[in-house]
């Protein structure tokens, strides 16, 4: 309650989900995307909803370093700095490996992995500054950072999720290594019914209704609650990742 949270890709699906979960608890929640105009809709509701915390919207492109430093440079100004980190921003451009563009892997890698690390790096520095022992980064990583890949649609998104693998657990040691007790965690689902599909299989929009037809997928409102459960976890407890997939969901 009355902490700082960041939740990058807060505009819609699992970011909004999280943002007003951690609203409704209480906390000062900037959350950041391009579609600032979501977020200031979602703002508006929290606040007609009675929500006991606030939502600040914040627009950024997590592509742009220069604009991820200045959001955090805004955000020790606004609010003093960062309690909790939640790295949620996220995409999937659909590109194989023998026949992708070059382009498109370089704007996963650059949201995926880049821009979880630089917001990684600068809610450290904003914790340590102030001496903040409890904070938390939680990343939102996939069931793809963990397990066979199983089409070619998917093999570069993948990789950059095998990267968040890595990257939570290098954060974890390094955190320790630097005598702090801030944690990091991280969440990986597997299908959520978000515009995520929708935006994946941007060419075959009948691929991407097929997912969500195809089982009763994880709701958003799922990936939250997991969320507020880790940031509720005894100071004592590392959680290092939390894995939860679909009843129905085979690979
Ligand atoms: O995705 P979606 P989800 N700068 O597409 C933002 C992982 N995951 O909520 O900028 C700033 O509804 C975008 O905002 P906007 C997934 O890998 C999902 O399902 O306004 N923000 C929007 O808020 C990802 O890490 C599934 O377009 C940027 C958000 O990201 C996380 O869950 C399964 C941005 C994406 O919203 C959230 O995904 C799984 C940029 N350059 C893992 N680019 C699943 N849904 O099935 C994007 O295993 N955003």
């Amino acid at each position: 309650k009355g902490r700082v949270a960041l939740v990058t890709g807060a505009s819609v699906g699992i970011g909004a989900a999280v943002a007003r979960a951690l609203v409704q608890q209480g906390m000062r929640v900037v959350g950041c995307a391009r579609s600032v105009e979501k977020i200031e809709k979602l703002a508006a509701e929290c606040q007609s909803a009675g929500y006991s915390g606030t939502l600040i919207p914040y627009k950024c492109d997590l592509s742009n370093e220069e604009e991820i430093l200045s959001m955090f440079s805004a955000i020790k100004t606004l609010h003093k700095g960062v309690d909790v980190c939640i790295n949620n921003a996220g995409l999937a451009h659909n590109e194989p490996l023998l026949s992708g563009k070059t382009e498109g892997w370089r704007n996963m890698i650059d949201v995926n992995v880049l821009a979880l690390s630089i917001c990684t790096r600068e809610a450290y520095k904003s914790m340590k500054e102030r001496n903040v022992d409890d904070g938390h980064i939680i990343n939102i990583n996939s069931m793809g950072g963990h397990r066979v890949v199983p089409s070619a649609d998917e093999h570069f998104y993948c990789a950059t999720k095998y990267a968040v693998t890595a990257l939570t657990e290098g954060i974890r040691q390094e955190l320790r290594e630097a005598n702090t007790h801030i944690r990091a965690t991280c969440i990986s689902p597997g299908i959520v019914e978000t515009e995520f599909a929708f935006r994946h299989h941007n060419s075959d929009p009948e691929k991407a209704a097929a997912v969500y037809e195809s089982m009763k997928c994880l709701k958003a409102e799922d990936i939250a609650s997991a969320v507020t459960f880790v940031l509720s976890a005894p100071p004592h407890v590392q959680i290092g990742d939390v894995q939860m997939r679909p009843v129905e969901q085979v690979s």
